[in-house]
């Protein structure tokens, strides 16, 4: 299906609508040109994760299919006062707050698209290796930021502190981005410095130090009351790593 009747402002609209923050639209093209693209199929996070077939990018199972050609992909803010967003729990569906609130978000949206606009979608899950897209390139493809020197999509309203999620769509729409905001030129960069596994060493970040400092942070799950994660029982939860992604000054004090 051709880009008729604006569909993308209709689309992004419905996004922010059902609680986005911000919302653009991607053309998969590009993100099959992306850097996270090139490098991810060779180093993979779950390296444990089998391959489907000698094409390194498809997983078992898990490919991009042909027929989607555009990704609509939005931010939720995740502002510092409300850390219980980030927490990881196997108890919690989408396994964070913020997540279940963007899965429910990304079901209305897919639904929606089909019904209203007849355009057939898929809601992506969060990992790559079960068929899920690069996000942050996704984000910049589609203007929402860029990706600044704490390897994060840092956006204009909210700086770094966002969520991302994203549904392909069968359908080749006009991308909404990227935009020319570039907020790390002349930046001192605190979020290299308060990096407690100092992952950023070389100049740019290094994945195998981030992962020790949150492998750690599982290892010290702490049993929180039901009522703190949005659910009936007690679970235990894992609290990620923040540092990078607070330290950026980039609209610091912006709320909800
Ligand atoms: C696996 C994963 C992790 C792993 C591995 C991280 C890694 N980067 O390798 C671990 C557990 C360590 C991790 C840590 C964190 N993560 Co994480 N993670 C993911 C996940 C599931 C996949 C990311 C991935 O592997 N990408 C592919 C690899 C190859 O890319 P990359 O190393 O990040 O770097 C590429 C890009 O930066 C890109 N790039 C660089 N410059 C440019 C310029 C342009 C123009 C373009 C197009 C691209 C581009 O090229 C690089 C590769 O060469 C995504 C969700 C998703 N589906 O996207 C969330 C995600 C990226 N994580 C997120 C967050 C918030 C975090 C943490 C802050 C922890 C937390 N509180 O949740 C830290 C921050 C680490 C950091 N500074 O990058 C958010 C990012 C939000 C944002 N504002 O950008 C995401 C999108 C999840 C979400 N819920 O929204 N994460």
């Amino acid at each position: 299906m051709k880009s008729e009747n604006n569909f993308e402002k209709t689309i992004v609209g419905k996004a922010k609508e059902l609680g986005a923050s911000l919302a653009g639209i991607a053309s998969i093209k590009d993100l099959k040109a992306s850097p996270s693209y090139e490098v991810y199929g060779k180093k993979p996070f779950y390296e444990e994760y089998e391959r489907d077939s000698s094409d390194y990018h498809e997983f078992k199972g898990y490919k991009w299919r042909d027929e989607h050609k555009s990704v609509l992909v939005w931010a939720l803010s995740h502002p510092e006062s409300e850390p219980v967003l980030d927490w990881w729990s196997l108890k919690v569906k989408g396994f964070t707050p913020g997540n279940g609130v963007m899965r429910m978000q990304s079901k209305r949206l897919r639904i929606w698209l089909g019904e209203e606009l007849g355009i057939k979608a898929l809601s992506l899950p969060y990992q790559i290796e079960y068929g899920g897209a690069f996000l942050k390139d996704s984000a910049h493809l589609a203007g929402l930021g860029v990706i600044g020197k704490n390897n994060l999509l840092v956006t204009p309203e909210f700086g770094t502190r966002v969520r991302l999620r994203g549904i392909f769509m069968e359908a080749e729409l006009k991308p909404t981005g990227p935009s020319g905001f570039d907020p790390c030129n002349g930046c001192k960069m605190p979020c290299h410095t308060a990096c407690p596994r100092n992952a950023f060493r070389s100049g740019a970040f290094e994945r195998v130090y981030c992962k020790a400092e949150n492998d750690e942070r599982y290892d010290n799950e702490e049993m929180l009351d039901g009522s703190i994660m949005g659910i009936e029982e007690a679970s235990m939860v894992m609290k990620p790593c923040r540092f990078c992604e607070l330290a950026c000054p980039v609209a610091q004090g912006a709320s909800l």
